[in-house]
């Protein structure tokens, strides 16, 4: 392994050389990518099977009068079609999101945003399928769309859910949470007080892979398996079983290889459950694979909150408190996959990685004629929106009090010694050292000479910016008795068998999207038992070969089954120890345990493998007394807490003068996930989710016309960033173990995500200083940008 200058190793160790444990490997499932031999919900052809194709509504908000199927179930190769209507003779029009609200599965009595499910075809094949939808006449009756989040609590506006008992406006939910009136009295007292209005507009994750599901009824044994794009397959399975009144046991769900989750496979779909009613009513196999624009216009999207955001500090640049007024668009339906306790996810980490006197956030989410979501894109449940905000607000300080940025957070930085540091919103972090990963960072982009660089560059005319962001997550929900969604606990099951030659197989509640976990969760085995991890079976994405557990989002899967699989691996040697003991014929106080071996203390010729145990276990030979045959644990881990990361990041980006667009020249980013697994894998997380803020900062955007028409319905029109639009990412890392996670670990498939999009905006906002700009919302296109600059030249 080479240690390369920035004390980065940047070579791998090869799989065969490194026999057990954490560290760099190769990804265990890349050969099947690599070859193409990936198996996705699109690739499963089952014999009979039908293809499903949904009517989407072209108006954003409009009565639906009549639906007209008779000319397309005359289509030769149609074999079924299906309204809302008839799905309310069976009481399925609607189903219940997972934040408590309903959504219809099938619109009945009118649509409520462009691109909602109006009806559906099942034909032999996707093309028909997709024939016959031109051939269903809907007639509609215009109704005035709500699209500005501003105006919909006025009371001239249209009501959108008037499905909904007594509703009169299209207010969702209010939330509070801080101490408004301590947060009153420390601003009214503090030398700066700085505000400013902060969008974080909407985006979409717009994985690689829409979503679709292939549902197949088994009418003889009353089984239903779906194969489906989903990131948590139990706890879609529950929700099926309530939806459908099906049994529990005779739902199989499988979430075969996923192209890229990022959030946009939790929420369950009306296109599921379409499926699914298609082949209880047909008794065939049936598939829905939706498209693009369907994915982007009518799937999960992410943030949409119009934030004011205040900070009030003393003239030295103490920071005393921060306050935000949050409006929040929440589309047609409340969608928002969050834990039921916590309507705006953990957004109540707003006040970020600083030791403050008070804080206050108030919430008001409301309807819109716009697609559900929310809680998507890699954002930690809202922490996104929350560190976009507290890092954008910080830097507004820092230019009020004409203070270096990365000073100003030095400053006020929750020190080491306060940990666990319990927040004014009431978050516990659990641990942290945010001083040294901030040094790492300023140390590895040079910041000092850039700053001397960028005095140099001013004074020749050119926009150069640096921006800094430092971040705080909070990753791995539950606990059980805090979290729960739709009345499910939030832990996580494990199994671990050991067969009789050594080799094993792991069962995990959680579905990997691409993070890996067939490589990782091996390791984390690995490490603790000390076989090999390509000895290491990972099964998962399947109800029926794995035990219960809520899933992966919210970078839940190391924090929580990564405790599990190291938990369970635990109990399993424990056992190994015993069956040691007997066959060594010593007590078990006598043995040292040493990756993969149980030793004789003084004695190094007397040892067992785990190998050896394995079979033992499994053989003819006597077991100490009480213990069982067989080598295998289960458990179902309920976190403490969760686990808090944190990241310190320095963006360089050069604006052109001439064109206004932004270049990211350099990025550094030091993540900090406490014990790492794989740091390939790490930095391939990392890698990508700097790339997704890329995207979001200057180039992503879901917008909508006034009359509620999806703008961004294409990759021609919602702009996602490639290997042209990013610099070579450069990395670092710190490492402050998790007190309360069993080998440590802390999550990290978002934090890049959460914590990129301030930096760069920080840099934009920096290089545009001169021009007397202390704020530009997101994306930070060229038209954008030369408007801030409102084609003035450069100052001199
Ligand atoms: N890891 C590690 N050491 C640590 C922490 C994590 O080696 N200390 C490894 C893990 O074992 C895992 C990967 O890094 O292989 C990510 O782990 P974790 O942070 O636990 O996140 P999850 O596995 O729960 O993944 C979910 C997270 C989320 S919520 C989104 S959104 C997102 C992300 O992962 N979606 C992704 N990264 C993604 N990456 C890919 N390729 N595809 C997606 O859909
Ligand atoms: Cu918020 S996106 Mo990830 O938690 O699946």
């Amino acid at each position: 392994t080479a240690v390369a200058a920035n004390g980065h190793r940047t070579a791998f160790v090869d799989n065969d050389r490194k026999p057990a444990g954490h560290g760099r490997m190769l990804r265990k499932e890349d050969p099947r990518f690599v070859r193409g031999r990936g198996r996705y919900v699109d690739d499963l052809q089952l014999p009979g099977m039908l293809h499903l194709a949904i009517l989407r509504s072209p108006l954003a908000h409009a009565r639906v009068l009549s639906v007209d199927t008779a000319l397309a179930e005359a289509h030769p190769k149609v074999r079924l079609v299906v309204t809302g209507a008839m799905l309310a003779e069976k009481g399925l029009a609607w189903m219940p999101t997972l934040s408590n609200d309903v959504q219809a599965v099938l619109a009945t009595d009118k649509v409520r945003f462009q691109g909602q499910e109006v009806a559906f075809v099942v034909a032999e094949d996707r093309y028909a399928a997709r024939d016959a939808l031109e051939l269903i006449d809907v007639e509609y009756e215009p109704l005035d769309p709500v699209i500005d989040v501003r105006t919909a609590l006025s009371p001239e506006a249209p009501v959108i859910r008037d499905d909904l008992e007594g509703k009169s406006d299209n207010h969702v939910f209010d939330w509070e949470t801080g101490d408004a009136a301590a947060t009153e009295e420390v601003f009214r007292r503090a030398d700066v007080v700085v505000s400013q209005d902060i969008v974080y507009p909407r985006v979409h994750p717009a994985p690689m892979e829409t979503c679709g599901a292939v549902a197949d009824y088994d009418a003889v044994d009353g089984k239903l398996t779906l194969w489906s794009t989903t990131q948590a397959p139990h706890a879609h399975r529950t929700l099926y079983a309530i939806v459908a009144g099906l049994p529990e046991h005779k739902i199989r769900v499988v979430s075969p290889d996923i192209g890229g989750g990022f959030g946009n496979k939790v929420p369950i779909y009306p296109g599921y459950v379409c499926a699914i009613v298609a082949s209880l009513l047909t008794g065939k196999p049936v598939k829905w694979v939706e498209d693009r624009a369907e994915n982007l216009i009518s799937t999960g999207f992410a943030r949409d909150y119009i934030m004011r955001g205040e900070i009030a500090a003393t003239r030295e640049g103490r920071i005393l408190a921060v306050r935000t007024n949050v409006l929040a668009d929440h589309g047609a339906f409340n969608g928002v996959a969050a834990p039921t306790k916590y309507p705006a996810g953990f957004f109540g980490v707003f006040t970020g990685s600083y030791d403050l006197e008070a804080a206050y956030c108030k919430m008001t989410a409301v309807y819109t004629n716009k697609a559900p979501g929310g809680v998507a894109y890699a954002c930690s449940f809202r922490i996104t929106e929350a560190v976009y905000l507290v890092e954008r607000i910080v830097d507004c300080l820092a230019a009020e009090l004409r203070m270096d940025p990365i000073e100003l957070r030095m400053r006020n930085f929750i020190r080491p010694e306060q940990f666990p540091y319990r927040t004014k919103t009431g978050w516990v972090y659990d641990s942290g050292n945010y001083a040294p990963t901030m040094e790492l960072a300023k140390r590895l982009a040079g910041y000092d000479e850039l700053r001397a660089e960028q005095a140099r560059r001013r004074a020749r005319g050119e926009i150069m910016g640096i921006g800094v962001s430092f971040y705080t997550e909070a990753v791995g929900a539950g606990p059980r008795k805090d979290m729960d969604i739709l009345g499910l606990g939030m832990a996580d099951g494990c199994e671990l068998r050991v067969h009789p030659t050594g080799k094993a197989v792991v069962r995990l509640s959680v579905q990997s999207q691409g993070q890996g976990h067939e490589t990782t969760f091996a390791q984390i085995v690995a490490e603790e038992l000390g076989i090999p991890p390509q000895d290491i079976e990972v099964v998962h994405g399947d109800t029926d070969q794995t035990p219960f557990g809520l899933g992966t989002y919210g970078s839940r899967s190391t924090p929580v089954s990564g405790a599990a699989a190291a938990l369970v691996a635990r109990k399993v040697r424990d056992k190994a120890r015993l069956i040691a003991s007997g066959m060594l014929e010593v007590s078990v106080a006598d043995l040292e345990w040493e990756k993969g071996t149980f030793r004789v203390a003084g004695d190094p010729d007397a040892f067992v493998t785990i190998q050896d145990i394995a079979m033992r276990a499994h053989g003819a030979g006597d077991l100490p007394e009480g213990v069982e045959g067989g080598l295998e644990a289960q458990i179902c881990y309920n976190p403490e807490n969760l686990t808090y990361p944190h990241g310190a990041y320095i963006c360089v980006v050069d604006i052109d003068p001439g064109t206004a667009k932004v270049t990211v020249r350099r990025f550094v980013a030091v993540d900090d996930c406490g014990t790492r697994i794989n740091p390939m894998i790490i930095e391939g997380q990392v890698h990508g989710g700097l790339t997704d803020g890329v995207g979001m900062a200057l180039m992503e955007m879901i917008a909508f016309d006034e009359d509620g028409n999806c703008l961004s319905g294409s990759l021609m029109d919602y702009l996602i960033p490639t290997a042209l639009e990013v610099p070579d990412w450069e990395t670092g890392f710190t490492v402050t173990p998790s007190p309360h996670h069993p080998i440590g670990a802390k999550g990290v498939g978002e934090s890049a995500t959460v914590g990129s999009p301030p930096a760069i905006v920080n840099a934009v906002v920096d290089a545009l200083s001169p021009f007397g700009i202390r704020h530009a919302d997101m994306p930070l296109t060229p038209s954008r940008v030369w408007e801030a600059m409102r084609g003035q030249p450069v100052p001199p």
